[in-house]
């Protein structure tokens, strides 16, 4: 999969060289291309915001610096043409966009080409978004109901959320199904050696060897979690 990130702060993204995702892609699985929008200003002081017509608190950020970028990165992109599956989507991180799930992430997962434009300030100019929604494809999309100061920590949770889920990219692809959310419930509790620790002991259960017994004990205790802390889960 191939991804471009627009920031003004492309340090934030450093943090994607760690770990998996580092891994991923030396392995050449995740094509991660992070870009400084501030290479497409083009006066002398690189400005990328300015203030809020009609008034207000706060920075908007420009219009054309991100055409300028934008262009440049859908330009050369796999397969260029709109319509095409090939054709990129580019995700705006928005406390006002749709909320990320395990779902979203799977879907996003089967894309080519992902384009991540983090805003900063009070946002972006608000045609960027209907000038690239016209041409081709464009999610806003929230971590959350939280506000953070831009779109970087979103996207980085979102690629990783997205990249763990590429062929390849997670050893052993069984630690991808037992995980909180892709069942539609929160993880069970897990436990490792020894067997009894500081006077606290593992579930006989999960001494006993019986393999049915274990699944059934792990399924209970995923319910009571799930109805405890997320009883919203359990809705539908
Ligand atoms: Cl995607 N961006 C910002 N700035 N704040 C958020 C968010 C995104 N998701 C939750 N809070």
């Amino acid at each position: 999969m191939r991804i471009d990130v627009v920031t003004i702060f492309p340090g934030y993204f450093d943090a994607l060289e760690l770990s998996l995702m580092g891994k991923a892609r030396d392995r050449g699985l995740i094509d991660l291309r992070v870009h400084d929008l501030r290479e497409s200003a083009n006066d002398k002081h690189r400005t990328v915001d300015d203030t809020p017509t009609g008034g207000g608190a706060g920075m908007v950020m420009k219009p054309e610096p991100w055409a300028q970028a934008l262009d440049g990165i859908l330009a050369d992109s796999v397969g260029a043409e709109p319509g095409e599956s090939d054709e990129p989507l580019i995700i705006f991180p928005s406390p006002a966009g749709e909320v990320f799930t395990q779902a979203m992430a799977r879907e996003l997962a089967s894309e080519a080409h992902l384009v991540f434009g983090c805003g900063r300030y009070e946002g972006i100019d608000q045609r960027v978004f209907d000038e690239y929604g016209e041409r081709g494809r464009v999610r806003l999309v929230s971590i959350g109901d939280y506000v953070l100061n831009g779109g970087e920590v979103a996207s980085i949770a979102m690629i990783e959320a997205i990249g763990r889920l590429l062929p390849g990219v997670v050893g052993n692809p069984d630690s991808l199904v037992e995980e909180s959310h892709e069942d539609g419930l929160l993880e069970y509790p897990s436990y490792t050696k020894p067997a009894e620790w500081r006077g606290r002991r593992v579930p006989d259960v999960l001494l006993s060897g019986n393999h049915a017994a274990i699944n059934a004990w792990r399924h209970e205790q995923s319910l009571e979690r799930t109805r405890r802390v997320r009883p919203d889960l359990l809705d539908d």
